[in-house]
């Protein structure tokens, strides 16, 4: 089933190959110094199963040496990790601490030294605690912070970085967390989520002007797509269809792109919008330099017979699926790539920045048998070659994630690593979707 059949000679020579981590997920908050963050205070309020959190994780923050030889060794080229705000900033504002910036440094250097671009998101989610106390996303001034923060990032490591994202899936930082309740805050109001849904992109337009007043780097942010598929023709469940679509992936591409918000999810949003939020387009969309996709998988979405906003249920194809329990279709990546080509830029540069899938995988005799992911990753290379040869700028594809690691509301039950973490004893075993992938890329 998971035979080798496509090779790095199918993709141009400047398309880059990498692995992709994010920091609350793999650093251990309780190792260095850092300040709380937002998920800490979920995590100890119950928000993730098995009251799990980060406070070891994959202890990274120890083990980054060995973690980079994993990534140089598979024959990648690129890094893909994030900056944990409360590292740098406990409070989300002041003097950065040293112990934090010290860290980076030795990340992004140990990039370099390894002959690995480091491509670095500024925020993968963890606001720190003080600034959440404070109404957090669901207020401007937060957007303001981050600014400060990017700016600090940026003019310390901005002319070692190959490309800096702003935001990662911003969906997820705001209706995901605000309104769905499913990450931290956890909060399931409808003014909260739509407050998040502009202030999150404030950041990013308020984050991308700091680091243009930093330094040269490639800068960009990082939007998650989730394919919205559709079983009827019935018009309520067209426009529970389009409002998911609306919400979850033009929100965010229409604003950066266009400078507008999509006019079916306005008639919903407008009554809870900032006052003011006309003023903050600008910034918002401004130009940027690349943009990350990550992508995972498709929904069937309906009427969900509630005539409450926002009308949709989702319900799975008959396709395999993941251990999350989510569906593998290829075709949706390749779409939204055409999507983002035709409708919103043709020459922006595109990165797939992650794409990857949970299993239960065990470790047997040494060796992790991860066939399915090794079929996954080949059929979702094959949807960006496809997209490459339709005429798509796609420049680089990041498997997510290098290592088992904490899977947010999942915490550590769900595994996506390419490489195998034993979190009693931080033991690292590489998958056989890991060889694949090195074989691939160095034969
Ligand atoms: O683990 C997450 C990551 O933090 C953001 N994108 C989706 C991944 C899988 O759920």
């Amino acid at each position: 089933m998971s035979g080798q059949h496509i090779s790095r000679q199918e993709f141009p020579d400047d398309f880059i190959f990498g692995a992709a981590t994010s920091s609350y997920q793999i650093e251990g908050t309780k190792l260095g110094t850092a300040g709380p963050s937002h998920w800490d205070d979920f995590a100890k309020r119950g928000g993730t199963v098995n009251n799990s959190n980060g406070d070891i994780a994959c202890a990274h923050y120890e083990k980054w040496p060995e973690d980079l030889d994993l990534i140089k060794n598979a024959g990648m080229t690129a890094y893909r990790f994030s900056t944990a705000w409360p590292r740098i900033q406990p409070e989300g504002k002041g003097k950065p601490l040293t112990d934090g910036l010290d860290f980076y440094d030795k990340v992004i250097d140990g990039c370099l030294a390894r002959g690995l671009e480091p491509h670095l998101t500024l925020y993968h989610w963890e606001l720190p605690l003080a600034l959440s106390e404070k109404g957090g996303w669901q207020t401007g001034d937060t957007a303001k912070y981050f600014a400060d923060f990017a700016a600090i990032i940026a003019g310390r490591y901005g002319d070692r970085l190959s490309s800096i994202a702003t935001i990662n899936e911003p969906w997820c930082v705001a209706w995901l967390s605000h309104f769905l309740g499913h990450h931290a805050p956890g909060l399931t109001s409808l003014e909260a989520g739509v407050k998040s849904m502009h202030n999150i992109l404030l950041a990013h337009g308020l984050g991308m002007e700091a680091i243009r007043n930093e330094c040269d780097v490639n800068a960009g942010i990082v939007l998650n797509m989730e394919f919205g598929a559709i079983d009827s023709d019935k018009d309520e469940d067209i426009r529970a269809r389009d409002l998911f679509d609306g919400i979850y992936n033009r929100w965010f591409i229409d604003a950066i792109f266009k400078g507008t918000y999509p006019d079916n999810v306005m008639e919903y949003f407008a009554p809870h919008m900032p006052e003011g939020w006309q003023e903050d387009m600008k910034a918002i969309s401004q130009p940027i330099d690349w943009l990350g996709l990550n992508y995972y998988t498709r929904n069937f979405i309906s009427d969900d017979g509630t005539g409450v906003f926002p009308f949709a249920k989702s319900h799975k194809g008959d396709l395999p699926k993941t251990s999350m329990n989510w569906e593998i279709y290829p075709e949706g990546l390749e779409f939204f790539l055409n999507r983002i080509s035709a409708e919103y830029s043709k020459d922006i540069p595109i990165y797939v920045t992650e794409n990857g899938m949970a299993w239960h995988d065990n470790v047997i005799d040494g060796n992790v048998e991860d066939d399915l992911r090794c079929e996954f990753f080949q059929v979702h290379l094959e949807a960006v070659k496809s997209a490459i040869e339709n005429g798509v700028n796609v420049k680089g594809y990041f498997a997510w994630s290098l290592l088992d690691n904490f899977e947010w509301a999942f915490g550590y039950e769900e595994r996506f690593g390419i490489v195998h973490v034993d979190f009693e004893t931080q033991e690292r075993t590489p998958k056989k979707s890991y060889y694949m992938l090195q074989n691939m890329l160095t034969s």
